[in-house]
């Protein structure tokens, strides 16, 4: 027999095998497929519908760039909303900025944050202390569609756009998030990565611009997600929040007190930098 491997099968032609020295967990759940496995490179991994969602290895990356970037690019961010992130991991990164009031987060799967809770202790378990942290098991799109609520810095940690995550990469949905951003407010959405997945943010980017006065996308690394850059989608009717100069960053970050490992001021300026085979895309 030997050790079981984990396929991840989400681009055509291309299968990224990590082999499970343990298997931790394997379920199906009201919504989706389940299963963290114990991977000699990454750590404990989640993969969610075959497709890997997080690691313990490397989560500090996407979740660093994805809260950081668009908090100090805001400067004042009190009332931050999670869709999606039920690793509870994007949450994590988000409460270390003291300046935030209110950490929402709306996640579909209850299960996938009890799961969570339990097995990514080692990255979440500040989350479930915080009085600031208010989870809420709904619909992201019924909730941006219908809350009385408006916040400065709305991100969309969502799957890819199959299965339940679809419909957040929707116009309807980018409208509804565009609803319930306050005056001068930002959003951020997972796009993929687009030397394999270059389609999804073309889309989003379209969705963005009939939108928001100001569209683009920034760019991240992530050692899990295959193919080259992520992208991470950037919309605001602020067009000044993207430009944001270098020495501002410094400050705030630098008031901010907080401790990164990928995260700096110049990687942030740098994020917005597209290479060209993206920025053709944008
Ligand atoms: N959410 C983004 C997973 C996207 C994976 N896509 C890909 N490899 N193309 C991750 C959840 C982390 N909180």
């Amino acid at each position: 027999s030997g050790p079981r491997w984990f396929s991840e099968t989400l681009h055509n032609g291309l299968r990224f095998s990590l082999e499970a020295s343990d298997v931790l967990y394997e379920e199906k759940t009201e919504h989706q497929h389940l299963a963290l496995i114990e991977n000699p490179a990454y750590g404990r991994v989640l993969m969610l519908d075959g497709v890997v969602q997080v690691t313990t290895r490397d989560e500090f990356v996407y979740h660093e760039m994805m809260a950081h970037v668009p908090i100090l690019a805001h400067g004042a961010a009190k009332e931050v909303l999670i869709v999606g992130g039920g690793d509870c991991g994007m949450a994590e990164e988000a409460l270390k900025h003291k300046g935030v009031e209110r950490l929402t987060q709306v996640e579909i799967d209850a299960s996938v944050v009890e799961f969570s809770r339990e097995h990514f202790a080692s990255f979440n378990a500040p989350v479930f202390d915080d009085p600031r942290f208010d989870l809420v098991i709904a619909d992201g799109m019924k909730f941006v569609a219908e809350t009385d609520r408006r916040f400065d810095a709305i991100l969309i940690d969502s799957t890819d756009p199959i299965g339940p995550g679809e419909v957040l990469f929707s116009p309807e949905f980018y409208a509804g998030c565009k609803r319930c951003l306050k005056p001068g407010g930002v959003l951020v959405t997972q796009n993929g990565v687009p030397f394999l997945q270059g389609g999804e943010l073309v889309s989003s980017i379209g969705h963005f611009a009939k939108l928001f006065a100001d569209a683009s996308a920034y760019v991240v690394a992530v050692p899990t997600y295959i193919g080259g850059h992520m992208s991470l989608g950037w919309a605001s009717d602020d067009g000044a929040l993207r430009t944001v100069p270098l020495e501002t960053l410094q400050e705030r970050f630098e008031a901010a007190a907080i401790e990164t490992r990928y995260y700096t001021p110049e990687v942030h300026r740098a994020a917005f930098a597209l290479p060209r085979y993206i920025g053709d895309l944008v």
